[in-house]
């Protein structure tokens, strides 16, 4: 049995459980208590994702997706597929944090949002909401600063029409008519915000986007 040991929000837990998903592959998925790191015993590697799959423990979600990719989800990639997934990991992705985490209110709402999806005890929900909206805008402030993000909102918008120019250029799917690797990746990152207002804002941008995530929800999302 593949297990993943993950947080609901995590962009890097999503990429993994999208792959998972358009492979129609059972998989259970263990909530990590981010305050303490605490389900994560088994292993000195103290970030999610962590993918075990008997005895094997995998980590870092790039090579998790390869390892699932090259086991399970066989899905096709083509010649400029890692400048897509580079493209995810170094640029998307750090759009996230400041996006949802921008100040302590805005945390403080999608955190109440995301503890309804994770399954913590009340009292441990509560400790990680008021720390993680403590904490997370000033991780926000850190990484906009570490990738030299100023204006985090129309970045990202120039992201997403990036993607739907030059990656799906015109085409249901960045893989043509199915979805592929690529499409796996960046629809995972996003769907780990999807219900913070990331992917609202980039739908209500970009209609070839919103399409796009639409045709991929049913396939990658669980
Ligand atoms: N390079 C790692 C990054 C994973 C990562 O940063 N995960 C975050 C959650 S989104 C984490 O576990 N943070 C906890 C910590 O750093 O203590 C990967 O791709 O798997």
């Amino acid at each position: 049995m593949l297990t993943l040991y993950q947080f609901n929000s995590c962009p890097f837990c999503w990429k993994v459980r999208s792959l998972l998903n358009y492979a129609n592959q059972p998989y259970e998925t263990v909530d990590v208590n981010p305050m303490e790191m605490k389900g994560l015993e088994f292993t000195d590697h103290k970030k999610v994702p962590v993918l075990t799959d008997g005895d094997k423990v995998i980590v870092e979600s790039a090579t998790i997706v390869d390892y699932i990719n090259d086991n399970y989800a066989h899905a096709s990639k083509d010649a400029e597929s890692k400048t897509w997934t580079d493209w995810v990991d170094q640029t998307l992705i750090h759009y996230l944090t400041p996006l949802i985490h921008p100040n302590l209110t805005t945390s403080w709402r999608n955190f109440g949002q995301i503890m309804q999806t994770e399954q913590y005890p009340w009292y441990k929900a509560i400790l990680i909401r008021l720390g993680g909206s403590i904490v997370m805008p000033m991780v926000a402030k850190r990484l906009k600063k570490k990738y030299t993000i100023q204006d985090a909102e129309a970045e990202y918008l120039s992201a997403i029409n990036h993607w739907a120019s030059n990656g799906l250029a015109g085409k249901s799917f960045y893989g043509g008519d199915r979805p592929d690797f690529v499409d796996c990746s960046v629809f995972g990152v996003l769907r780990s915000g999807d219900k913070l207002g990331v992917v609202k804002t980039a739908k209500n941008s970009n209609a070839d986007f919103a399409a796009w995530y639409d045709r991929c929800y049913p396939i990658m999302s669980r």
